[in-house]
């Protein structure tokens, strides 16, 4: 460090130095605190301890009487083949061809992804994923795919949890070696929100593959198929499952809503294999896919496209297991489903009860019920530590079919209403919703294009503005900025475009980009952009990094400069990340594998006069002490 100061010395630089420049030089001794992991770590927890996590303060609590996870034992010493294998040797179009050929259900695991987001706000932590992957990997082997990546977990995990999504997947891939990993692709706008330059979703597609994720979900907010095919493309050249998803929205058995009927998603389905899919997705994230019309775009999609289908859907309506079920009557070919204690309302339905359902039938799972009910026992644990997330939605609604929001973003506007003193009017912003929904020219809603309806509602509700109102040339409106964006073209294009008048309104006369927004996008200079990120926060960005800026500057940067301060707060067990230790409690914090800190929170010292507590620990049996702000 002496060295360092020294070479970057104003005074050494420009040669302008006598012999008794060290001397007379103190600033060449003052090095940067680069504090160790464990003491970053004894910081974190007194913080918590003392003045609470800003996401649980308040909330509900977890249970005093709940037990921590425990997993299952192993089934076997060494996880049997899996879909992985067949991905590694044969390739995708093998995944595809073995789909078809066989009889029973294939079944999706969703616990990992879209469950946690859809009933927790997307805040499950990689502790409580990557132990129990080994108990996936011997005991229920014959599962299609984990899905564990992708759509909100990505910038939550920055965001919010303090770590690394890239490390989330190699840690997972690692103790799951046998099932096929699987993601949630926004297709060109990636993991974000808008749409980014091609080469950036190439690149970020690319290093997905690399850190080992087998299964892409590719879809486009509004199912415009010209926005999907650089994503699509992308997982092609890299030889790993391109499951290019038709986004379900409206209903099929309805005269009156024939935009979206049965002829329109044949139609995107033909288009989705011609583009090259290997596998079609329903995604269903509304839950808005009724029996009988999944019957009917079930038959109609085996009859007319010949790569396997998957269904996905969501329970918010309480009927989704009916509608699994139809589809598989149908011919499906695999079904997305989460473990039972992570199952229902907003998330998708049953695994255990659809395994339950199919068992004796000629398309039986093969999986095991008794492995199954142990395995979401492990998750019923876990999700009692996350109590201060749950969303309050105690019982199916069939207002879904009104609002048509995804369940994904269920519980998320919901807090974001909540944030904005709405609560309690939560039935207004469901009909504003709808409005909007019919305002925009009856569009796909599904992150971002969902979003941005979302904002529109609640801005309409806060501000008590009609939709009339809101229509009328004569009354001003400032539209969120998500809205004039979608306006303008960057999420790309409907079916039929947007309706002129509300886009007159909202651009003011501006016109609309109605070409494919990555073909304005300049490619950017991803090393310059390295060099650059990695100057300012000082830490060399590596390729999984360097993928997270280019999403996400502002929240990878604030990420980065936090776990300087409080370094790898992923290896914390979950009820000490959100509410910090009592005085006698030990924790094990593995802090790289095989390395353990034990942690034993002694005492806590009353707040002197400076408003400065001190926390005293025993860190492998050695007294530590921190010091730390009391903002209570
Ligand atoms: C977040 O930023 O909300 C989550 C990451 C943890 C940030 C820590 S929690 C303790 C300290 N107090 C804060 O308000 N932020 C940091
Ligand atoms: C996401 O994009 O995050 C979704 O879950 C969409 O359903
Ligand atoms: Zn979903």
């Amino acid at each position: 460090a002496f060295v360092e100061n020294l070479l970057r010395h104003p005074t050494f630089l420009s040669n302008a130095y006598t012999t008794r420049f060290i001397d007379e030089t103190p600033e060449l001794f003052e090095f940067p605190k680069r504090r160790d992991r464990a003491t970053r770590l004894l910081t974190y927890i007194a913080d918590i301890t003392i003045n609470g996590h800003p996401e649980t303060v308040g909330r509900p609590e977890p249970h005093p009487d709940l037990k921590p996870p425990r997993c299952p034992g192993l089934k076997a010493d060494t996880p049997p083949a899996g879909t992985r294998q067949l991905l590694d040797e044969k390739g995708p179009r093998a995944v595809a061809d073995w789909m078809l050929a066989q009889k029973q259900v294939l079944l999706t695991d969703t616990t990992m992804r879209d469950a946690h987001q859809s009933l927790l706000a997307t805040r499950m932590r990689s502790f409580d994923m990557v132990r129990i992957a080994p108990a996936y990997a011997a005991n229920l082997p014959q599962l299609f795919s984990m899905e564990m990546w992708g759509g909100a977990t990505f910038d939550v995990a920055y965001r919010f949890l303090q770590e690394c999504p890239w490390q989330r997947l190699r840690d997972i891939r690692a103790h799951l070696p046998n099932v096929m990993t699987q993601m949630l692709l926004r297709a060109s706008n990636g993991v974000g929100y808008t749409n980014y330059p091609d080469n950036v979703v190439q690149g970020f597609v690319k290093q997905a593959a690399t850190s080992g994720m087998d299964v892409f979900r590719v879809f486009d907010s509004l199912n415009w198929v010209e926005n999907m095919r650089v994503a699509m493309d992308a997982v092609i050249e890299n030889d790993k499952v391109c499951e290019a998803a038709i986004c379900y929205t409206g209903d099929i058995l309805d005269p009156d809503r024939s935009k979206y009927d049965l002829k329109y998603y044949v139609s995107m389905a033909k288009a989705l294999e011609a583009a090259g899919a290997h596998v079609l997705g329903v995604k269903d994230m509304a839950g808005l896919l009724k029996p009988k019309a999944a019957t009917a775009l079930i038959s109609a999609l085996k009859d007319e496209v010949s790569i396997p289908i998957h269904f996905h859907t969501h329970d918010t309506s309480g009927a989704a297991a009916a509608s699994v079920l139809a589809a598989v009557d149908a011919g499906v070919d695999a079904v997305d489903a989460a473990m039972d204690a992570f199952s229902g309302s907003t998330s998708q339905p049953c695994l255990g009860s659809i395994v339950e359902a199919l068992r004796h039938t000629e398309r039986d799972t093969g999986l095991d019920p008794t492995e199954i009910r142990k395995i979401s026992n492990y998750w019923e644990a876990v999700r009692g530590q996350y109590a201060a997330f749950e969303s309050g939605l105690e019982a199916p609604a069939s207002e879904v079919y009104l609002h048509e929001m995804p369940g994904g973003q269920f519980t998320n506007l919901k807090a974001q209403a909540r944030s904005l003193g709405l609560e309690e009017r939560w039935h207004e912003v469901a009909q504003a919703y709808s409005d909007v929904n019919k305002m925009f020219g009856d569009i796909v809603k599904v992150t971002p294009s969902s979003k941005v309806v979302g904002d529109m509602a609640l801005m309409m509700v806060s501000q008590g503005l009609t939709r009339a109102q809101v229509e009328d040339p004569a009354t001003e409106v400032s539209f969120p900025d998500s809205v004039v964006d979608m306006m303008k073209g960057n999420l790309g294009q409907p079916p039929g475009g947007f309706p002129a008048g509300i886009v007159a309104k909202v651009l003011k006369g501006e016109k609309p980009d109605t070409e494919r927004p990555g073909k304005h996008l300049a490619p950017v200079d991803v090393e310059a952009v390295r060099a650059e990120a990695s100057e300012a926060l000082e830490v060399t960005l590596d390729d999984e990094d360097l993928n997270g800026y280019l999403m996400y500057p502002k929240v990878f940067s604030d990420y980065t400069e936090r776990h300087k301060l409080y370094g790898p707060v992923r290896t914390l067990p979950t009820r000490t990340f959100f509410y910090g230790m009592e005085p006698g409690e030990e924790i094990e914090a593995e802090i790289d594998p095989g390395k353990t800190l034990e942690i034993r929170l002694q005492a806590i010292a009353d707040t002197n006069d400076e408003g400065e507590a001190k926390v005293f620990f025993e860190l492998n049996g050695q007294p530590r002490t921190v010091r730390i702000a009391d903002r209570k």
